[in-house]
């Protein structure tokens, strides 16, 4: 069966942000404040080390029972057990990360557009990072589409769908209000100095 995911506070790892901090004690603290998805997010690292660090990671999100997702590698995905992968655009491998990882594993994919959407939609994607819903510093290729563009999507499919860009404690509410499942965040969650209480405060909303 497929595990059942909250996208409800998704947060997108990425150590440009942690200023010097330990990774695993900002992912603790962001755990302990209340995130109800992970996803790993390495970019030019080899492969024994992006298993090292998932293994880890595995473990911290399994203490808190929250799942965990791999961005953009099925291999370290299959090997450490993860909940699931998520996948560019650019990454033509829906099914492909299917057959390897099977009916009952969870497959995001980025979508920008009601096309690409539709089009994940029907290759069998479990759900959408639609963005970038504002202007964000984390992805430098990443244009802002708007919530008019996330609305227009949430109309077009029936999978779940996760904002992504630009979303901190102060836009959180107004994304949400497009009726979506989640928000997915790294500097609005990493970036503060207090991990913990900002994901509190997140979930306040
Ligand atoms: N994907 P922040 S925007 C990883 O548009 C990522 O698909 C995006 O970082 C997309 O929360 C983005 O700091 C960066 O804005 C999100």
């Amino acid at each position: 069966m497929k595990p059942s995911i909250d996208y409800g506070i998704y947060l997108v790892t990425d150590r440009q942000y942690l200023a010097g901090r330990d990774f695993y004690v900002c992912l603790e603290a962001a755990l302990s404040g209340g995130v109800t998805l992970v996803q790993l997010r390495e970019k030019n690292i080899d492969l024994p080390t992006f298993l090292k660090i998932g293994e880890k990671v595995k473990i911290l999100c399994d203490s808190y029972k929250v799942p965990l997702l791999i961005n953009d590698n099925i291999t370290v995905a299959q090997k450490i057990c993860a909940a699931g992968v998520h996948l560019g655009q650019e990454d033509d491998n829906i099914e492909q990360a299917r057959r390897q990882l099977g009916e009952d594993t969870i497959i995001g994919i980025s979508a920008h557009t009601v096309d690409e959407a539709l089009d994940a939609e029907k290759r069998g994607a479990d759900y959408l990072g639609v963005g970038a819903i504002y202007p964000t510093g984390s992805k430098l290729d990443a244009k802002a589409v708007g919530l008019e563009r996330l609305r227009a999507i949430k109309e077009a499919v029936h999978i779940p769908i996760v904002g992504i860009g630009g979303i901190g404690v102060d836009k959180y509410r107004q994304v949400m209000s497009c009726g979506i499942a989640g928000c997915a965040m790294i500097s609005g969650i990493l970036a503060n100095p207090n991990i913990e209480e900002v994901v509190r405060t997140i979930r306040n909303k």
